[in-house]
């Protein structure tokens, strides 16, 4: 059994003072950098995402004229939340959080760099269609067993799991090490959902 930790968009937008911030989003920092060592001590494999977006990116509330961000727009893929500017690709705020071990991980994965469609998920953008090549790079190496930690627990953790489960791929989501937005009651809903997809919620 070859296992991989996935650490989901631990970067500054996301953390407190950031552009969309979650609250006690970097009290996760260090039980994460514990468990990247873990992890590499027991042998597995250390992914980070990074949400990593051009600006104007169409999943902006600034850039549909008049929106407010955290509202709903209808896109050519379905529904999508309308978010403050954030993680601009070489900004302060596209960059992981000053304490995360960085050099711990075998690859970082950007997401979320086609203006028309955002990518909530590490393994598909959010068309459930466009692969991220995650899939891929984890099939190769023999990894079957995927942990997830990090940043927002009810969007891009939730959909990053429910997609490997699909996948097929045996998921643990530590939710100790995972803070959410908490939009509308998005959290609760992300959760159902997880437990659905066979997701286990440690
Ligand atoms: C995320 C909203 C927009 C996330 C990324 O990392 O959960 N949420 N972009
Ligand atoms: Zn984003």
């Amino acid at each position: 059994m070859a296992s991989a930790l996935i650490v989901i968009d631990v970067q500054n937008d996301f953390c407190p003072g950031g552009a969309l911030a979650v609250e006690e989003g970097d009290r996760i920092v260090q039980g994460i950098n514990a468990l990247m060592a873990e992890t590499q001590n027991d042998g597995g494999t250390v992914v980070l995402t990074q949400d990593w977006h051009p600006a104007g990116h169409s999943s902006f509330a600034s850039s549909h004229p008049g929106a407010e961000p955290m509202s709903m727009t209808e896109m050519p893929y379905g529904p999508q939340v309308l978010w403050p500017d954030h993680c601009i690709q070489g900004s302060h705020g596209a960059k992981f959080h000053a304490d995360l071990e960085v050099d711990r991980a075998d690859l970082i994965i950007r997401k979320g760099t086609n203006p028309a469609i955002d990518s909530y998920s590490a393994f598909f953008e959010n068309d459930h269609t466009t692969p991220t090549g995650l899939e891929g790079y984890l099939r190769t190496l023999g990894i079957t067993d995927l942990v997830m930690v990090g940043l927002a627990t009810d969007f891009c953790v939730n959909f990053s799991a429910v997609d490997a489960a699909e996948l097929g791929f045996k998921v643990e989501v530590r939710q100790d090490l995972c803070r959410g937005i908490d939009l509308d009651g998005s959290l609760a809903a992300a959760r159902q959902g997880m437990e659905k997809a066979g997701v286990t919620l440690a």
